[in-house]
C-alpha cells in the first residue's frame, strides 16, 4: 500500500514562493529593497500605530475577562497534564523568548535613558525612572497577552472540538466555517508562517552580533559579516541535532536547562551585583508601571513627534504579534489537561516574571554601573554598539569574564530553543494527515530549520538587517486582524457549545489537580 504523504505541498509552496518574492529583491538590490520596506514600515507604524496599541490593550482586557469568567474553568481534555508545571512553563517561556531577552534585558534601559519618552530630559532622574520601567512594560503582562491569546482557541479546537490541527485557520472555523479549508484558510496559515519567519529572523539578526562580539572579544577574531554567518550556520547545526531527537527528548531537555542557566546567572548577578539597588529600583519600577500602565500603553506622542512609540512600543508589539500564533500553537500542543484560566495565568504571570528577571537584574546592574561611573555604558553604546556595552557591564562584575561567557552561552541556548520550536511548528502546520499527536517527519523539521536560518543568512549577506526587522512589523499586521478574528470565532464557539463545555468544566476543588506531574512522559504517544 502506498504511504500517504505527510507534506502539505500547497501550503509549503505558497510559503516558499512568498519568501523568495520578498528576499530576492532585497538581495539583488539591498538599498532599494530596504527603502521600499522602510516606506511600508513608516506607513504601518505612523498611520496604523494606534491600531497596534489598541489591539494589545484590548487583547489584555479580553484575557482578563476570560480568566475570571465561568469559561476560565474549561479544561482542555479530561486527561491530566503531560508535563510538570515547571517543564510546561519552561517550554512555553523558552519557545517564545529567544536571545532577544539577553540582548535587550541588559541594555534597553540605556536607550531610554539617553532618549526618554514623555518629553523628559535625557539622563535626568525621571529618565532613569522610566528607563528602568519601560523594558518591563515591553516584556510584561500586556505583551504576554499577545502571546497567550491564540493559544486558547487553538487548544480549544484541538482538545474540545477535536480537530486534530493546530492551524490558525482551524481556530478561525467558528466564523469561517468550511471556508477555513479553502483559499482564505490557506492565506491565514501562510500569514502565520510569514510572520514567524520575520520574527525569528529578527532574533537571529540580533543574537548573532552579540555572539560575534563575544568571540572577537575573547579570541581576537575579527567582527565581519562572515563571522555572523558562521555563527548562524553553527546554530543551525545545533538546532538540527535537537530537532532530530524530536519534541519531547531534545527540546524538553534543552528548555529545562535553558531556564536553570538563565536563573542561575540571574541569581549570581543579583547577589554579586548591586543587590540593594536592584531591589529598590525594581520596586519603584513596578509602582511606576502600574501607575502609568494606561499612559504607556496608549502613548503616541502625537504632538511631540519624538517617534518613541513607533521605534519602541509599536515595533515591540509587532514583534510579539509575529511570534504569537507560533507560541500559541506550541503552547496549545503542550497544554492538554490545563484549564483556560491556568493557561492564561501561566503565561501572563510566569512569562512576565521570567522576562522581568532580566530587566530587573541585568538591566539595573547596567544602570548602576553607569550612574556610579563604574562603566561608561552610554559612551560604549554610542561608540561601539550594544553588544560591546553589554559585555563591558558583565565584565565589571566579580568573575566577569566567566559571567560574560555564560551570559552569551545562555543567549545561544535561548536562540536555539526558539528556532527549534519554530521549525517544529512550521513543519507541523505545513504537514497533513498527521495522526493524533504525531510529530511531523524528521527531514521536514530539519528542512524548516535550515530554511529559517538561511533566510536570515541571505538577508545578512545582503546587508539587509534593518529590512529584516522591518519585515517583522509588516508581517505582523495581517496577524493582528487574524487574532481578532480568532477571538470572535472562539466566542462564537463558546456560545454554540454550551452543552459540550459543561462536560469539560473543572470544579474549583479539583483545579489544583492540574499541577500534577506525571514525570517526563512523552508528549506524543508513539
Ligand atoms: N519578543 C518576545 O528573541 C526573542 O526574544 C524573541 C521577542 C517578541 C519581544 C521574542
Amino acid at each position: 500500500m502506498r504511504k500517504e504523504s505527510k507534506i502539505d505541498v500547497q501550503i509549503l509552496s505558497i510559503a516558499v514562493v512568498l519568501v523568495l518574492l520578498i528576499t530576492l529583491p532585497i538581495l539583488v538590490n539591498p538599498e532599494k529593497g530596504t527603502a521600499i520596506l522602510s516606506a511600508i514600515l513608516s506607513f504601518i507604524t505612523k498611520d496604523l500605530g494606534s491600531f497596534y496599541l489598541w489591539a494589545c490593550i484590548g487583547i489584555f482586557g479580553f484575557l482578563f475577562w476570560l480568566a475570571f469568567s465561568k469559561y476560565g474553568k474549561i479544561r482542555f481534555g479530561k486527561e491530566k497534564p503531560e508535563f510538570s508545571t515547571f517543564s510546561w512553563l519552561a517550554l512555553i517561556f523558552t519557545a517564545g523568548i529567544g536571545s532577544g531577552i539577553m540582548y535587550w534585558g541588559i541594555i534597553e534601559w540605556a536607550f531610554y535613558y539617553d532618549s526618554p519618552p514623555f518629553g523628559l530630559t535625557p539622563k535626568s532622574l525621571e529618565a532613569a525612572d522610566f528607563a528602568a520601567t519601560y523594558g518591563m512594560f515591553h516584556w510584561g503582562f500586556s505583551a504576554w497577552a499577545i502571546y497567550c491569546v491564540p493559544s486558547i482557541p487553538i487548544a480549544y479546537a484541538l482538545y474540545i472540538k477535536k480537530y486534530n490541527s493546530v492551524r490558525l485557520s482551524t481556530a478561525c472555523r467558528g466564523i469561517l466555517g468550511d471556508k477555513a479549508d479553502g483559499i482564505i484558510g490557506k492565506i491565514i496559515d501562510v500569514c502565520f508562517m510569514f510572520g514567524l519567519i520575520g520574527g525569528i529572523g529578527t532574533s537571529l539578526a540580533l543574537g548573532s552580533p552579540l555572539m560575534a562580539e563575544g568571540l572577537s572579544h575573547w579570541f581576537g577574531i575579527e567582527k565581519t559579516m562572515g563571522l555572523n554567518i558562521a555563527i548562524v550556520i553553527g546554530l543551525t547545526v545545533f538546532v538540527c541535532i535537537c530537532l532530530y531527537f524530536g519534541l519531547s527528548k531534545g527540546m524538553k531537555f534543552l528548555s529545562d536547562w535553558n531556564l536553570y542557566l538563565y536563573f542561575g546567572i540571574a541569581i549570581f548577578i543579583f547577589i554579586a551585583g548591586p543587590t540593594v539597588f536592584i531591589l529598590s529600583r525594581t520596586t519603584e519600577s513596578v509602582g511606576l508601571l502600574f501607575q502609568n500602565f494606561l499612559r504607556m500603553s496608549l502613548y503616541t506622542d502625537s504632538v511631540g513627534g519624538s517617534g518613541f512609540s513607533e521605534k519602541w512600543t509599536i515595533f515591540y508589539w509587532g514583534w510579539w504579534f509575529s511570534y504569537a500564533p507560533f507560541t500559541g500553537m506550541f503552547a496549545a500542543r503542550i497544554s492538554k489537561g490545563r484549564t483556560i484560566r491556568g493557561l492564561i495565568f501561566g503565561q501572563l504571570i510566569g512569562g512576565t516574571l521570567g522576562c522581568w528577571a532580566a530587566f530587573a537584574i541585568f538591566g539595573n546592574t547596567g544602570m548602576f554601573m553607569q550612574l556610579n561611573n563604574i562603566v561608561p555604558v552610554l559612551d560604549i553604546l554610542n561608540s561601539q554598539g550594544a553588544p560591546a556595552a553589554s559585555i563591558a557591564i558583565l565584565e565589571a562584575l566579580p568573575f566577569g569574564s566567566i559571567v560574560a561567557f555564560l551570559y552569551i552561552a545562555v543567549a545561544i541556548i535561548f536562540l536555539v530553543t526558539t528556532v527549534n520550536s519554530g521549525a517544529f511548528t512550521l513543519a507541523d502546520v505545513a504537514s497533513k494527515n498527521l495522526r493524533d499527536g504525531e510529530e511531523p517527519v524528521r527531514w521536514y523539521r530539519l528542512f524548516w530549520a535550515i530554511l529559517l536560518t538561511s533566510i536570515a543568512i541571505v538577508l545578512m549577506y545582503g546587508k539587509a538587517l534593518d529590512a529584516l526587522q522591518t519585515l517583522t512589523i509588516i508581517t505582523a499586521l495581517p496577524l493582528v486582524f487574524i487574532m481578532i478574528l480568532m477571538i470572535f470565532s472562539f466566542m462564537k464557539w463558546l456560545k454554540e457549545d454550551e452543552h459540550l463545555i459543561n462536560s469539560y468544566m473543572v470544579e474549583d476543588t479539583k483545579e489544583t489537580d492540574e499541577i500534577e506531574l506525571p514525570s517526563n512522559k512523552q508528549i506524543v504517544g508513539k
